[in-house]
């Protein structure tokens, strides 16, 4: 809660997905209309080793779009007050992660190609790789 407003910083968006089982399948993203920001930067994760897992940071002002383009993964949230769990296994859901979400990523299937839609240039200042750090930081983050 900020000021009043109560900030959903981490959501699910749908995209369009055109097409049939004959015919395969299209989505598009477009910036500023599905994605709520930019891009600036997109990549990629992948062949990612099973019992593997990725993340255990939070990013103070980087805001991304992750995408499971193939396969699936679990992504574990935390933004100072609770604690939820997403499998992303469709390429027509993104899964909106604004500043201050702690995230964990496990259980790639062996072919989980996981992009991600970024809404700065990569910058480890950025990063809080640190969880008290990071607990510390949401004190002042979430007044
Ligand atoms: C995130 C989750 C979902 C770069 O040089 N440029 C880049 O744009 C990125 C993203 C990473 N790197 C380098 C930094 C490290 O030496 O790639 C290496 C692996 O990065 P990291 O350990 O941060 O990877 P993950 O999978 O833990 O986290 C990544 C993103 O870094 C992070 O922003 O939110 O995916």
């Amino acid at each position: 809660r900020k000021g009043g407003i109560i900030l959903y910083n981490y959501g699910l968006i749908k995209f369009k997905k055109f097409g049939t089982d004959e015919l395969g399948y299209l989505s598009a993203i477009e910036e500023m209309r599905d994605i709520p920001f930019h891009i600036k930067r997109v990549y990629f994760i992948t062949d990612v080793p099973p019992e593997t897992i990725r993340g255990f940071h939070a990013h103070r002002v980087l805001r991304q779009v992750l995408i499971c383009m193939q396969g699936s993964v679990t992504i574990k949230i935390y933004n100072g007050n609770e604690k939820t769990e997403i499998v992303l296994d469709q390429t027509d859901v993104g899964l909106y992660l604004g500043p201050m979400t702690w995230r964990e990523m496990s259980n790639f299937s062996k072919d989980c190609v996981l992009t991600v839609l970024a809404s700065e240039y990569y910058s480890e200042d950025d990063y809080i790789r640190d969880y008290d750090m990071y607990l510390k930081e949401c004190e002042t983050f979430y007044k």
